[in-house]
């Protein structure tokens, strides 16, 4: 068997500095703007909901790193695959989940995006090409791999005009992990796997300092330099500032098209900052009051805002409807959850449990049993 040749070698370094975001509609930004108000108000309610027990188990509040969901979910098409930790929220609802199938997800109700059964870790929502919320550190990064893998074999069984309906398109996949996550053996291991088969995933390290109350330079090595991870397997590397989103479009658009199109895999150090604790039950003894202050001052909110405001794109009593729609949207989102039905215990503990393989089948499957594979 002859192994298909490998371009196992990091693309160009010159990474662009154009300023894509200026060149946008200001109507798309302020559906950014929107997006991230969302996630905010979002997460507000999700706490008071927590706090009147009405979401149980574990719940990771997103706020502070609105930019980073809603920056690169932008700047990738819509049919591009992306899987996350549990810090999931935000990707969901920037993803186009609704708010109301999001809430009832948390509240446990069978109207929630997986009929209340994976609670705040475990948003799916295959329409939306969203594959969770996964809740054990790393889980997600080899099935980055593996989602970008499949994407590619798609591409290559198309190409070759097996199936009259579909267009060949180039996908990328996004993987997203904490800084905790980065030591992970299977990080290491998809990472190898994805430079050797040039396989079109970025993973993108949503760097928020800590990894529950440990302080990043304590527990990772070189952690000024995390691209060296990447580098190390020959992978395109990047750091980008996720405080800013107009930043986050300008270098993550043009990084994200060239791995597209050379089909190799990306790693962002994205550089960001939760407000809120880990999680629900965290008394934050690790950071200061004056550092999370810090990191308010320099809010990706009120930063877009500021700029949207300055170029007259939008006025103060604008900002007030856009939060007042949001906090409408929210508020029915609860009522919608508190008044949903529980799953049926009857009719829903067996169901998707395990996959069923006829079920799963993507499109252009039934032409590939017996086939060769395309990719080697
Ligand atoms: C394999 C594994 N080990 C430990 C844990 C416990 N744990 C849950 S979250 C977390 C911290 C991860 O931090 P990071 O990846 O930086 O993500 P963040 O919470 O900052 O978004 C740990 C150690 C786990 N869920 N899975
Ligand atoms: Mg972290």
């Amino acid at each position: 068997m002859t192994q298909a040749p490998t371009s196992n070698t990091p693309m160009t370094k010159a990474h662009s500095k154009a300023n894509l975001a200026a060149e946008l509609p200001k109507a798309t930004q302020l559906k950014w703007l929107r997006d991230m108000q969302l996630i905010r108000e979002f997460e507000n309610r999700t706490m008071q909901a927590y706090q009147q027990a009405k979401i149980g188990g574990f719940c990771h509040i997103y706020s502070g790193q609105e930019a980073c969901a809603v920056g690169t979910i932008a700047s990738v098409n819509h049919d591009d695959p992306i899987v996350t930790a549990y810090r999931d929220h935000g990707h969901a609802l920037a993803r186009g989940m609704s708010a109301r199938a999001c809430m009832a997800e948390m509240f446990g109700k069978i109207t929630g995006c997986a009929k209340g059964k994976g609670g705040s870790m475990h948003m799916f929502d295959r329409p939306n090409w969203l594959y969770g919320g996964h809740g054990i550190v790393g889980a997600q990064t080899p099935l980055g791999a593996g989602l970008a893998f499949a994407a590619k074999y798609e591409f290559e069984v198309m190409k070759k005009g097996v199936h009259p309906h579909h267009e060949p398109k180039k996908k990328v996949a996004l993987c997203y992990l904490g800084d905790g996550a980065i030591d992970q053996g299977a990080f290491h291991e998809a990472l190898n796997l994805a430079s050797i088969l040039d396989i079109p995933v970025i993973y993108i390290i949503e760097n928020n300092g800590y990894s529950m109350g440990t302080a990043i330079h304590r527990h990772t090595a070189n952690h000024e330099n995390l691209i060296s991870r990447g580098e190390s397997y020959g992978i395109d590397s990047i750091q980008i500032d996720g405080l800013d989103i107009r930043n986050v479009y300008n270098q993550f658009k043009p990084f994200v098209d060239r791995c597209r199109e050379n089909s190799r895999p990306g790693f962002v150090d994205l550089k960001t900052y939760r407000y809120q604790g880990h999680s629900m039950s965290d008394p934050q003894k690790y950071r200061t009051k004056e550092e999370v202050e810090e990191y308010k001052n320099k809010d990706s909110i009120a930063r877009l805002l500021g700029n949207l405001m300055d170029e007259g794109a939008i006025t103060e009593d604008g900002w007030k409807q856009m939060q007042n729609e949001i906090r409408d949207e929210v508020l029915d989102a609860v009522e919608f959850a508190e008044n949903s039905p529980a799953p049926d215990p009857a009719g829903e503990l067996f169901t998707d449990v395990y996959a069923l393989p006829q079920k799963n089948l993507s499109p252009t499957a039934e032409y590939h049993h017996g086939a060769k594979n395309p990719l080697l």
